[in-house]
């Protein structure tokens, strides 16, 4: 067995594996960004070693660093998490090459997988099969015209090297078609450096659907059953459950065998997960997740496996101590993606500060995972998650009022949070009912009126921000909870996890700006919706920045002619860079 492992993650997901390494008995490495040092995986790790600098990029993928790190610790053993270094074959290289233990899957099923193309000749070679599409790619606006043709509209196109939808375009029709091409090539060369593109059919209203994968290298794999990650808002999952509700039993199962045979076919090991959309009792494969995902605890909480226990045991050349046979899916779990973004009216815009108040819920069937305490700060500079509420229940129905229960008792101020569309959603007849796809979050949820404060924050006479306080009263022996509306300044605040925060975004349309555009944290610019010496109006789109996983456009804030574009696609911005300036 592994005896000291580096976790080389931060937040939640590093504490996860922390407490499973604990219970196994192997020492904790952690490693912390100068924002991360006094975090609670640090706290909870037997040792930790600075990474130095903020930024992701100056931190937990400071490759050099990390390398020396795991060397200076006597790690026998890395566990990369989710997200930075999980799914980068050169790095799982390079730490087996060092003599230490890679906790995931071989390099060389990372690269097969991180290709969709031939991640999905894989896939084939073993009879599991994608949407109808090509596995060439497009050179020529024919090939699409002709396959549209033949297989009908519409179609979609997407990047050989991309993943998570980006770059995806949509073509319904032959006039489209050229400037789909054009427009997915550039997104796919700015999101992930290189241009390839390939077709599909487009499958309008598909559910997502997944099997969680768990194999050792002694040649064992065996499924740990579906989830269903429909509940998502522009590829950002806001809810997953297991086992995917409402899908007959022999699909799942099928399912399950295809996800098998696509891991065993490429010589998989460790927890990964195989991706594939559901349509019309039809099911396709999509991709292959080479690493411990987010959702992971839903599969737990139904199957009683622990994953991250498998996955260290597993590296450390164990035999699964279970079979097929031994999986069970009992009851039904949810997890809530807490973020610190803004939903109000449907916006979702990030909310990194302080968060001045945490306290999770608790109880029967209820689980809350975060790296997060009172006082912690959400940075900008990195994934906006501070926790996952994870429910379960005998049946769905009781996971979905136990979440709504545990909801109401999660107690998160100083920064606004996806909860009140998390209640939205779990509240939606079309959620209770099973009848939403991925596209119901962004065209069949209604979100407008929900807002990041339950009511909006109004003025006082002084035209100090009044802000909704809840105060205990006992009156006759029976105690009431009064909600009231107090300058913000007054008094203590009954928990109360609805405070507004400063919309993080760009400039807001309501004009009044000095035209100077400068990026509001930094990130990646993904588009670029105007040259100079366009007219623009306050509130239109200028650039669309891609940061904390999500894409914010960024709008003018006067009326005027663009004097300035000062990016392009691709380019890295930092907080307070100049992206564009207007001329009144
Ligand atoms: C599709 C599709 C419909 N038809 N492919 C988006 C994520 C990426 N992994 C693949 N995605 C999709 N591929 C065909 N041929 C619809 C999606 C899709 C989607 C898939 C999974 C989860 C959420 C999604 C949201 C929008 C679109």
């Amino acid at each position: 067995m592994l005896s000291n492992v580096l976790v080389a993650n931060r937040g939640e997901i590093a504490v996860r594996v922390i407490r499973a390494c604990k219970e196994l008995g192997i020492t904790t490495t952690a490693v912390y960004s100068e924002l991360d040092r006094n975090s609670l995986h640090v706290r909870l790790a037997d040792q930790a070693y600075a990474l130095g600098g903020q930024t992701a990029a100056e931190s937990y993928l400071n490759t050099e660093r990390m390398l020396e790190i795991i060397t200076e610790s006597g790690a026998d053993g890395v566990h990369p998490g989710y997200g930075f270094f999980s799914e980068n074959a050169d790095f799982a290289r390079a730490i087996t090459e060092m003599g230490v233990t890679f906790i995931g899957p071989p390099p060389e099923a990372i690269e097969v997988m991180g290709d969709k193309i031939s991640a999905r000749e894989a896939a084939e070679k073993v009879g599991v099969f994608g949407v109808p599409g090509t596995t060439e790619l497009i050179t020529d606006p024919k090939q699409v015209l002709d396959f549209g043709s033949s297989h009908g509209w519409p179609v979609a196109i997407k990047a050989a090297y991309g993943g998570g939808g980006r770059g995806m375009k949509v073509v319904q029709g032959p006039d489209e078609v050229e400037a789909a091409i054009e427009s997915a090539q550039r997104e796919a060369l700015a999101y992930f450096g290189r241009d390839e593109i390939y077709m599909e059919r487009f499958l309008s209203n598909p559910r997502h659907v997944e099997v969680q994968v768990l194999a050792d290298s002694h040649g064992t794999c065996v499924s740990l059953g579906t989830r269903d990650c429909s509940a998502q808002r522009r590829h950002q999952k806001l809810i997953e459950e297991a086992p995917a509700p409402g899908i007959p039993q022999e699909i799942l199962d099928k399912m399950s065998q295809a996800a098998i045979d696509v891991a065993v076919g490429c010589d998989y090991t460790n927890a990964g997960t195989v991706e594939f959309l559901y349509e019309d009792g039809e099911f396709y494969y999509l991709e292959m997740n080479t690493r411990l995902q987010v959702e992971h605890p839903v599969s737990e909480l139904v199957t009683g496996v622990d994953l991250v226990e498998q996955q260290l045991r597993v590296a450390s050349g164990e035999e699964l101590s279970f079979g097929q046979d031994d999986i069970e899916i009992r009851g039904h779990a949810i997890e809530i993606r807490i973020n610190a973004e803004d939903p109000a009216e449907g916006a979702f815009l990030p909310s990194p500060g302080p968060i001045t108040a945490l306290s999770a819920p608790d109880g029967f069937g209820t689980r809350f995972d975060t790296g997060y305490s009172s006082g912690d700060e959400i940075s900008q500079f990195y994934d906006n998650l501070i926790g996952k509420l994870c429910v379960w229940g005998h049946d769905r129905p009781t996971a979905i009022r136990r979440a709504l229960r545990a909801l109401d008792e999660l107690v998160i101020e100083g920064v606004a949070t996806t909860i009140p569309a998390d209640i939205a959603i779990l509240e939606a007849e079309e959620f209770q009912a099973n009848t939403h796809s991925t596209n119901w979050v962004e065209n069949g949820l209604d979100l407008t009126g929900v807002t990041s404060s339950g009511s909006p924050a109004t003025s006082g006479e002084d035209g100090e921000e009044l802000v909704e306080k809840h105060v205990p009263v006992e009156v006759n022996g029976r105690k009431y909870d009064v909600k009231m509306w107090v300058p913000e300044t007054v008094g203590s605040a009954a928990p109360s996890r609805k405070k507004r925060s400063a919309a993080s975004s760009g400039s807001g349309g309501g004009g009044g700006g000095n035209g100077v555009i400068e990026a509001p944290m930094q990130g990646t610019i993904v588009g670029v919706k105007v040259a100079v010496g366009d007219t623009v109006s306050a509130g239109d789109d200028l650039v669309v920045l891609e940061a904390m996983k999500m894409e914010n456009a960024i709008t003018a804030d006067i009326d005027g002619t663009i004097a300035e574009v000062a990016v392009e696609e691709g380019a890295s911005v930092g907080s307070g860079d100049l992206l564009v300036k207007i001329d009144a």
